[in-house]
């Protein structure tokens, strides 16, 4: 990939050539032209039943699918690929006024650095977009315990959590000395614990303009957040950058993916050398190294220095600019993905601590590296020893046998693949259900194709992407659906839903009303059962609760130019009655589900009257559950 190269970085010789490197580089160049040959793949059929899923029949699986660049969290059924639900996260969402409640926005601006705040001073005060790639539910011992989902945003170097409870996000912080958050994945043993967020990109530190072209002094850092606090515990400085990371099931050690050890800044430089790398962090050690003080403080965190020769990691190389990092069920193997390499990477958790003890060289942690196919990037895993790896350019699942491939290193003539499955077309990610804790119970597998092509009806130049089941339960995988599904699914987290056990409406005393619990108390007024104006100076205060079909308040009247702010309570507990508050030509609209407080504020700037109505079908009157805002005008 050195001759040649042109502007782009991809060489002719490299195009034309027969490597597995050149062939992924040509597949990403030439947006995964139909690559592997699985275009006239004859289609599976419903072959197995089990993924039907009646009408007024519950799933057995919730999956908690990222969204890309859409930025928020999805809830889908499986067997039946519902989809169930929207989180909005680092997105804008209209149907719930998420970014425009005072609730929402609170959560959205008070964990941004200060730098950030100010910089977004101009821009309304969030930021309206975000790059959701890896949501990850909390664990206790080994499996999944309902109470939070984490995930990132690469796109402006954001952590989210969703609480468990009521599906809704409570939490966002800014990673500080670090950008574009990529890898995420959470501690699974004693419990989370930790949440592990990897920065992608390398960068000056501090990111101040006084380095700018000179890419040998950039450096890539990992967080590890406190996921009952969302402050963060500590970050490691080192080599190279980070992609994905995962976690043992014993909680000493994490691992992370690094694809551009050459420390390149172009696609030429990144891809350069034969060989990257995984980085293992010792987390023992690390936090050792926070209590002695080991460490260099950078915008209030513990920076501990983990480049080559620290003793709180270790650096592993395999081939080739690998991507996914997965653990397996079993405790004991983790898999890295080749991507450029057509090959995978088992480590053996059991030698890290040699590794670390220095007793046995980085590649002495490796006990099998087979070759599966082109564009290796994720491992899902069953239970019963087998791996299920994406191939990107060949469109294919790969299942094999994770003991097989050990033999097979170890000199033994046996071939560790058992079945390649064409998916339709270049699968990212891939999860089988519970397949990321002890529990993998091996009956789904879902494969996230990044492109969907002629699988449906034409909807114009940009195509969904195309989410398939597979069922796994048997010793053959069998295609049973193809799902549609908008920008853009990387990642997905299967959940049995015996693991997640959301309420039907909210607590009256839940946090997330205590400002308007607070403000209400100071102005005398009853939040619940309110119908008041408020006036303070020219801020005013609107208190109104709703019970279907009205709003407690069919009208009131604000001065032009008073900032006013609307405290809306759902006095209904009926399960699903969800009334809203949409105040027409004034951008302001929010959900206020059962027995929940919503509160929002803006400016009374526009003279005359302007209605406002609930936005949520709520009953046979929903369409007369309204009321007028009189604004008088200026110097009335
Ligand atoms: S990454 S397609 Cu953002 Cu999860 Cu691998
Ligand atoms: Cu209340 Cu619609």
């Amino acid at each position: 990939m050195t001759d040649n190269t042109e502007e782009t970085g991809v060489s002719r010789r490299g195009l034309l050539g027969g490597t597995a490197k050149a062939a992924m580089l040509a597949g990403i160049a030439g947006s995964g032209g139909l690559a592997g040959g699985a275009v006239l793949a004859p289609r599976a059929g419903h072959a197995a039943g089990e993924a039907a899923v009646g009408p007024g029949e519950l799933d057995e699986y919730y999956v908690f699918f990222s969204s890309g660049q859409s930025g928020e969290l999805r809830i889908v059924g499986l067997p039946s690929m519902r989809e169930l639900m929207r989180v909005p996260v680092f997105n804008r969402c209209s149907a719930t006024g998420w970014g425009d409640t005072n609730e929402s926005r609170k959560i959205l601006t008070e964990g941004l650095l200060p730098e950030t705040k100010e910089f977004l001073a101009s821009r309304g005060g969030v930021y309206l977009n975000g790059d959701l790639h890896h949501p990850h539910m909390s664990f206790t011992d080994g499996t999944y315990d309902g109470r939070y989902i984490f995930m990132n945003d690469k796109a402006n170097s954001r952590v989210a959590r969703v609480r468990g409870d009521v599906m809704k996000c409570d939490k966002i912080i800014e990673i500080p000395n670090m950008e574009a958050v990529h890898g995420l994945r959470v501690q699974k043993f004693p419990r989370t614990g930790y949440v592990f967020a990897n920065g992608e990109d390398r960068l000056p530190l501090p990111n101040d303009g006084s380095i700018l072209d000179e890419p040998d002094k950039y450096h890539a850092i990992f967080t590890a957040i406190d996921g009952d606090t969302m402050e963060i515990a500590w970050q490691v400085m080192v080599d190279g950058n980070l992609d994905n990371v995962d976690a043992d099931y014993q909680g000493k050690y994490c691992f992370s993916t690094c694809y551009n050890s050459e420390g390149g800044v172009t696609l030429a430089e990144m891809t350069a050398a034969e060989q990257d790398w995984v980085v293992i962090f010792n987390i023992e050690r690390i936090e050792e190294a926070v209590r002695k003080g080991d460490y260099t403080e950078r915008k209030g965190v513990p920076v501990i220095d983990g480049r080559h020769g620290s003793p709180y990691t270790r650096y592993v190389p395999i081939p080739n600019s690998p991507h996914g990092i997965n653990t397996a069920p079993d405790g004991i193997h983790v898999v890295a993905n080749g991507k450029l390499s057509p090959t995978v990477t088992v480590f053996d958790v059991r030698r890290f601590d040699d590794l670390f003890d220095d007793k046995i060289e980085p590649r002495g942690v490796v006990v099998a590296e087979p070759e599966l196919g082109l564009g290796p990037l994720h491992t899902a895993f069953d239970g019963r020893g087998n791996a299920y790896t994406t191939l990107f350019i060949d469109s294919q699942v790969c299942k094999w046998s994770i003991a097989d491939a050990i033999r097979r290193f170890n000199g033994e003539d046996v071939d560790p693949i058992l079945q390649k499955l064409d998916v339709h077309y270049q699968p990212g990610h891939n999860h089988t259900s519970m397949g990321q804790t002890k529990e993998a119970d091996g009956k789904w597998l879902l494969s996230l194709n990044k492109f969907s092509k002629d699988r449906f009806l034409n909807v114009g130049p940009l195509k969904p992407e195309c989410d398939q089941l597979i069922d796994i339960s048997g010793d053959e995988m069998k295609l049973v659906h193809d799902g549609p599904s908008f920008a853009e699914p990387h990642d997905a987290t299967i959940v049995h839903r015996s693991k997640v056990n959301p309420v039907q409406v909210w607590d009256r005393n839940d946090p997330l009303f205590d400002d308007a619990k607070r403000q209400a108390a100071a102005d005398g007024v009853d939040l619940d059962y309110g119908a008041d104006v408020i006036r303070d100076g020219n801020k005013v205060r609107v208190y109104m609760f709703s019970v279907a079909p009205a709003f407690s308040l069919e009208s009131f009247t604000v001065k032009q130019g008073d900032e006013v702010t609307v405290y809306v309570t759902n006095m209904d507990d009926v399960e699903d009655l969800t009334h809203g508050f949409t105040l027409v030509n004034h951008g302001v609209a929010m959900e206020v589900p059962p027995q929940a407080t919503a509160s929002i504020t803006f400016v009374a700037d526009r003279p005359g009257v302007h209605w406002y109505y609930c936005q949520w079908f709520c009953h046979a009157l929903h369409m007369e559950m309204k009321g007028r805002m009189l604004v008088e005008p200026r110097g009335a």
